[in-house]
């Protein structure tokens, strides 16, 4: 037997774990008590990752798909067909006709992922599809707008917070984005503890909210009035630190002009919170000596997640709470900062621009279906399952069948890949060598400022292979170099050589050396230095008072309050406003994460999907059920955007009245390769969430997932 110490690349905590194995098996998963960052939290996901490692389904060899069944293949034939292939497509439409998609649980290690860019780069390809555009992408856009660039972001002082308004997350159940915080409800409890106050701004009364704090519940997608009712509000009792406002910041008159017509009792009418809470909130953060806003996905996934993101950091910053103890931090990258970005591109359909190199998945199905140059023939999918988690799902169905070719990459044959001609088995995060996730080590975003580094627990299942080995093989292959660099790519094709060789092959390893020489960059040492810190290493912290007029990359140097594109669009929200007020008896659909799911991929392990868990529903508070003619336990059709699912109905009175709400990642039940999952009886509900250029946040890029307007009706037995 064996024990590693290791962390875990399922979500952003990225929890310390100590694995044993006998015979590259998976034996036990514990909590690692002495992982600096995480201190013995994991949750049930990072412990039975065992289930997800060793499951039957797990490829074992490449897949090709032959008169409509899939069939194993050698590598060797695998990589030379999907070669030639390329090559011909490259050559007869160019690199506009490649695109990827690149999933959540590979964001969580770095080498593969840049690999990715490097193949696509050697194509001249740059239609990069992720789930940022369903998550986060409006941060990006904020930092780049406020901050001056994507990467540059802020996160709450949560160990010495006095007042954090949480908008938009639950984090007993996700542990949060956006900030590294094992047992996030530990330090949220603490901020009570220590005499401070905590508000969850949200549509359900959540696990987290029932734990610790006040929660205030908001209709869904009116943040942005929350935002400006609470900016207006601070400007009226001008509680602004003017003089660090005049030092560190721009454009302070026009935000002002932009929240002057939208007082207290105004918003109250559309975000349904009372005036007079508002009012206390307000005054609660004022008096508090280091206080902070904070939204996440909740809030990113509505229509103005970019709009919200910047008057939420325009309030933290003008009432001098950022770069204040307590208040919000900038991030310090561990690694120093990439390339600076090319010029700004713009999709072909919408004309939306790229937000940190990435293009809007709710355009995918666009983007391949409509004719023209630069239409997509050839995707990519590594480590995604876009059927089941981008909104539109019907119509991205069609899409995947009208592509020339489509290759998938996964540890597993899941929704998507069924769509695919070729299935290609690659590793789990435990079979890999890693760093911690781009958040961190680029952003910094860590009240436990730390890095760690890994290697792999137990070998590669079968014959599966890493995604970056893949990607430099298929460079090789058709000629066309690794991020079009000569040099990378030779080197990259001796270190294939050199694999070969028996003993030297285990020693060298060309991802191994890209850790160690990005880890040698951030001058913590190499490899050798970092396998003496199985615990993490803990690094120079955060501080407050180092980053306004110091850091601050915008060209001005100065954070940036007034946007134009923003302040411009905020004019449109009087329209928005009075669509509110005329639309206040609809019912809002919000999305829902659980406990024993991770969006579309945890349900094939048996434990996670037992009993009643084997199915997701239609939350819905009582009084709406009554009005819709609803019962527990009865069935629902719910409809949007002209399609339709049919759901198993839960009444919940923590739902908001006017709110329901449907998990996503379900519907498995035709996954040929998921023999758990197949057996769950969910439904999936992005089939009824809108996609194409209409539907996504104007210069983010988000789909709108949340707050999307549902006609609710009950189904008869036997419908
Ligand atoms: N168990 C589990 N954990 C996960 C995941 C998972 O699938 N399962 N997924 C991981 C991923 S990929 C991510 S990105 C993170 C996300 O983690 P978080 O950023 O914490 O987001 P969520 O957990 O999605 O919580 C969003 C909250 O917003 C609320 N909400 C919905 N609509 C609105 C609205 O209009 N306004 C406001 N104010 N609130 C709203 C919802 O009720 C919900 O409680 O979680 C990660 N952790
Ligand atoms: N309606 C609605 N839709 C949503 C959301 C929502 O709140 N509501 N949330 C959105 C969010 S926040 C996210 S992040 C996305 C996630 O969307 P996706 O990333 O598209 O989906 P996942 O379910 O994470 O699927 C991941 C796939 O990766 C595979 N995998 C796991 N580990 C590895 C690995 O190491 N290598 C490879 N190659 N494959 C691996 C799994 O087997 C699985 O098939 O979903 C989004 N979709
Ligand atoms: S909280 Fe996140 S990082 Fe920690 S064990 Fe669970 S899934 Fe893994
Ligand atoms: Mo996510």
């Amino acid at each position: 037997m064996k024990q590693h110490k290791t962390f875990c690349r399922i979500c952003e905590a990225q929890c310390g774990l100590i694995v044993t194995t006998r015979d590259e098996q998976v034996i036990s998963i514990e909590p690692n008590r002495q992982h600096v960052a995480s201190s013995g939290y994991a949750c049930i996901k990072g412990l039975k990752m065992g289930d997800f490692i060793h499951s039957p389904d797990r490829l074992k060899t490449p897949l090709k798909k032959v008169n409509g069944s899939f069939e194993p293949i050698s590598w060797e034939q695998a990589l030379r067909e999907i070669g030639d292939k390329l090559k011909a497509i490259h050559q007869q439409h160019g690199g506009e006709a490649i695109a990827a998609y690149m999933g959540n649980p590979i964001g969580f290690s770095l080498w593969p992922t840049m690999a990715m860019t490097f193949f696509l780069k050697a194509f001249g390809a740059d239609k990069l599809f992720t789930p940022g555009t369903q998550d986060c992408a409006n941060k990006f856009a904020g930092g780049e707008r406020l901050f001056g660039g994507a990467n540059e972001q802020v996160f709450p002082d949560i160990d010495h917070t006095q007042l954090l308004i949480a908008v938009g997350t639950n984090p007993v159940i996700s542990k949060m984005s956006f900030i590294s915080v094992p047992h996030p409800m530990d330090r949220i409890s603490a901020i009570e503890e220590r005499g401070g106050k905590v508000y969850w701004i949200n549509p359900r009364r959540t696990e987290s909210a029932k734990r610790a704090g006040e929660h205030i519940a908001i209709r869904p997608d009116t943040d942005v009035f929350f935002m400006l009712g609470f900016l207006n509000e601070i400007i009226r009792r001008d509680a602004v630190d003017h003089d660090r406002v005049t030092r560190y910041m721009n454009g302070y008159d026009l935000l002002a002009q932009t929240a002057a017509p939208w007082t207290l009792q105004r918003v109250a009418a559309v975000t349904l919170i009372p005036a007079e809470k508002m009012y206390q909130m307000v005054t609660a953060y004022l008096e508090a000596d280091g206080a902070a806003i904070f939204s996440s996905t909740g809030v990113n996934q509505g229509r103005f997640g970019l709009l919200v993101y910047w008057l939420q950091e325009a309030i933290n910053a003008i009432t001098g709470n950022l770069d204040k103890r307590g208040g919000v931090l900038a991030g310090k990258a561990v690694f120093p900062p990439g390339p600076a970005p090319g010029p700004q591109q713009t999709s072909r359909i919408g004309n939306t621009p790229y937000v940190n190199s990435t293009i809007p998945a709710a355009i995918m199905a666009d983007e391949i279906l409509t004719p023209g140059p630069g239409q997509v023939r050839a995707m990519f999918n590594m480590s995604g399952n876009p059927l089941l988690t981008c909104p539109g799902s019907h119509r991205l169905a069609e899409a995947f069948d009208h592509l020339e070719f489509f290759v998938c990459l996964d540890i597993v044959r899941n929704e998507t890949a069924e769509y695919a001609d070729y299935i290609l088995p690659t590793l789990h995060s435990l079979e890999r060598a890693d760093v911690p996730f781009y958040f961190f080590t680029m952003m910094g975003l860590m009240p436990v400022r730390s890095f760690s580094y890994t290697d792999a627990v137990v070998a590669a299942a079968g014959e599966s292979r890493d995604e970056g080995l893949v990607f430099r093989q298929l460079c090789r292959i058709s000629g066309m170099p690794l991020a079009g660099s000569r040099s990378l790519q030779w080197l990259s094709n001796m270190a294939e050589k050199l694999a070969r060789v028996p003993y030297l092959g285990k020693l060298t390893s060309l991802d191994r050396l890209f850790l160690g020489m990005l880890i040698r960059s951030a001058k913590l040492g190499g490899l050798r230095k970092m396998r003496r810190y199985p615990d993490g290493r803990l690094l120079t912290p955060n501080q407050p008072g180092d980053y306004l007029g110091q850091r601050v990359k915008t060209p001005s140097g100065k954070v940036e309050l007034a946007p134009a594109d923003l302040i411009e669009r905020a004019k449109s929200l009087e329209n928005t406003y009075r669509e509110e007020l005329a639309k206040k008896s609809a019912l809002k659909l919000i999305q829902k994460r659980e406990r024993f799911t991770h969006n579309s991929w945890a349900h094939n392990v048996q434990a996670f999907v037992k009993g009643e868990r084997a199915s997701n529903y239609l939350y819905i508070h009582p009084a709406d059920a009554v009005a819709h003619g609803l019962t527990e336990g009865g069935s629902a059709r719910v409809s949007a955007n002209g399609n339709h699912i049919d759901i198993p109905v839960r009444l919940d009175d923590d739902m908001m009245p006017g709110t329901v709400s449907v998990p996503h990642g379900w519907g498995h039940q035709s996954a040929a390769g998921l023999s758990v999952a197949s057996k769950t009886t969910g439904v999936n509900v992005n089939i009824i969430l809108p996609d194409g250029p209409d539907s996504i946040e104007p210069a983010s890029g988000m789909a709108h997932m949340n707050g999307v307007i549902v006609a609710v009706t009950a189904l008869g037995p036997g419908a």
